[in-house]
């Protein structure tokens, strides 16, 4: 039985990488190496981190460091490294400048974390995933991005406010393009067990389901960056590997004929444990919802084939 901690490596180390790291390590998940190309970043938050874990009880070993070397021995390489969103941009006007860069970090993650699993969470992050298995020739299986897990936190903190009730009776479900055409699904997402559409009016629905799909750019033009939430949702994807919980949630993960749509990586509900994605669940859309979905996905397709440095089919 392998009793030696689990190894999670973090590339980029800014305010989201930093509070990512700061969850795995308080709730002592795994170890840590903080990989950034910013001399002394990753090896001021290792140690600052590390003073932290020290009154906490939290025994995990937390390096930083500005060589892609030290990503060696990794178990999961979560890739937070590229441009983020200014004001009024979308995430798919990142991805022509965040091709070449995630290009670089999937190539070194090759090279040095050969035996990895991939938590992709730089933005177009469909796109992103995608093109990190093509570059990486891994399994799709080990090649997954952060999206739904997020947009359901949000989905369900909106639906929790509209009921007046404990966001911890409440499962949310959201498919498609960590964009704005994703689709939240109303139908699917219950207060134990009663779908929303029983409870709250369709202009309420309509309205929830809107603020959902923007609330990122809300957070974005109020403080900068979106910091809390994603780190969350990261951290609690992060757990369910290391863990190998095998939570069912919403992801990026990739299409191969379930939803009749192939060759893809979109958010769908699917099952991560320590082998990466073990399965992805097949939701019984009715006609609106399937053409929505297969709207996003179109969205997404187009955005990959644009790609420059791999071949989308
Ligand atoms: C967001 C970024 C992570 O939705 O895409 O906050």
């Amino acid at each position: 039985m392998d009793l030696s901690r689990k190894l999670v490596s973090i590339i980029g180390t800014g305010k989201l990488g930093s509070a990512v790291a700061l969850q795995v390590a308080s709730r002592e998940i795994a170890d840590l190496r903080l990989i950034d190309i910013i001399k002394g970043l990753p090896q001021g938050e290792a140690l600052d981190l590390g003073q932290m874990t020290a009154e906490q009880g939290a025994d995990v070993d937390i390096i930083g460091s500005n060589e892609y070397k030290d990503l060696s021995g990794s178990d999961l390489v979560v890739v937070i490294g590229g441009l983020g969103r200014k004001p009024g941009m979308t995430r798919l006007d990142l991805q022509d400048k965040n091709e070449e860069i995630i290009r670089g970090i999937a190539e070194k993650i090759v090279e040095y974390a050969p035996k990895s699993l991939i938590l992709m969470v730089t933005n177009p992050v469909d796109v992103m995933t995608y093109l990190t298995w093509r570059v990486s020739g891994f399994d799709a299986s080990r090649v997954f991005g952060q999206s739904g897990m997020l947009d359901t936190m949000r989905f369900k903190y909106f639906i929790s406010r509209a009921l007046g009730v404990s966001t911890s009776s409440i499962q949310a479900v959201v498919i498609g393009e960590h964009g704005d055409s994703m689709v939240p699904l109303p139908r699917f997402s219950t207060l134990n067990g009663v779908p929303i559409t029983d409870l709250l009016s369709p202009g309420q629905v309509a309205e929830i389901v809107e603020r959902t799909r923007k609330t990122a750019a809300e957070v974005i033009a109020l403080k900068g960056a979106t910091i809390y939430a994603p780190a969350h949702g990261i951290a609690r994807m992060i757990e369910s590997v290391i863990k190998d919980k095998r939570m069912a949630l919403c992801m990026t993960a990739r299409l191969n004929g379930e939803y009749g749509v192939h060759d893809v990586y979109v958010d769908v509900p699917a099952v991560l444990g320590a082998r990466g994605v073990d399965r992805v669940i097949e939701l019984k859309l009715n006609d609106e919802e399937r053409a929505a979905f297969l709207k996003s996905v179109d969205v997404v397709k187009t955005a990959a084939s644009q790609l420059k440095s791999v071949k989308a089919s």
